[in-house]
């Protein structure tokens, strides 16, 4: 299958080449680095390790990978998102897709929880994020999710059915939440998770904390407390 990684950024320069190095390019045909307003070399060195750099200006993790979605090639079937910060293991990516390329899975959640995640990689504020999140989807929509991790892998179709919209910290929940409701194969196989390069910008300051932790939460409430559905996304949206 034709397989795309998307990776969104924000000043990660010290880790991009790293990330980079270790895809194994010979599963995948594309990298599109999305620069969010990086103000380092992170896009220098995107194009010299042999990615392709998009530019999205408005701030956010979701803008940045609806970014990467929009510059897609038409002939993609699968599609990968990971984080710039090496804190992802990119050498697992033939473990991530297997499932996929097996055709047992849509949409295959890294976790982190069932994986071996390096000590202090972690932060126990994202950990309690987590739990708290995957325990409120459990009750809400009856599946059993160990992780909201940034290591996951998609059919393109599934992708499309899921009709992505948030613009930031909600990205990953929305889409775990998505996929259900429209009635995804969905699988979570254990990844590696180390301590990242550079400084956090999420979990690791008060303002990310508080920002993901409250959004997490109101996309999950919207979704299952407020029956949110993607049908009613569509219509009001148009698509
Ligand atoms: N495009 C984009 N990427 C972001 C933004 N904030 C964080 N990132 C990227 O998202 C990933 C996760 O952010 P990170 O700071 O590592 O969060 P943490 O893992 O929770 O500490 C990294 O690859 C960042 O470069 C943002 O506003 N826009
Ligand atoms: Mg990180």
């Amino acid at each position: 299958m034709k397989t795309t990684v998307i990776i969104p950024a924000l000043n990660e320069e010290d880790s991009i080449g790293l990330v980079l190095g270790d895809i194994p390019r010979d599963l995948v045909s594309e990298i599109i680095v999305v620069d969010n307003g990086c103000t380092d070399a992170t896009a220098e060195r995107a194009t010299q390790a042999g990615a392709r750099v998009v530019s999205e200006a408005r701030r956010g993790y979701g803008s940045a990978c609806l970014r990467g979605i929009a510059n897609l090639s038409p002939d993609t079937e699968l599609v990968v998102f990971m984080d710039a910060d090496y804190s992802d293991h990119g050498g697992e990516l033939p473990d991530l897709v297997a499932p996929i390329l097996a055709g047992e899975a849509d949409l295959v959640i890294g976790s982190r929880m069932l994986g071996n995640a390096e000590p202090g990689a972690l932060l126990p504020q994202a950990r309690f994020g987590n739990r708290l999140a995957c325990f409120l989807m459990r009750v809400l929509f009856r599946h059993r999710y160990t992780d909201l991790g940034p290591f996951r892998a998609m059919t393109k179709s599934a992708l499309d059915r899921m009709g992505m919209a948030d613009p930031n910290f909600g990205w990953t929940v929305e889409m775990q939440i998505k996929a259900l409701q429209v009635g995804l194969r969905v699988t979570e196989v254990p990844v590696s998770y180390r301590c990242r390069r550079g400084v956090s910008k999420i979990t690791g300051t008060v303002r990310g904390t508080i920002g993901a932790g409250t959004k997490i939460l109101w996309t999950i409430f919207q979704y299952g407390v407020l029956r949110k559905s993607l049908v009613q996304k569509q219509d009001r949206t148009g698509r």
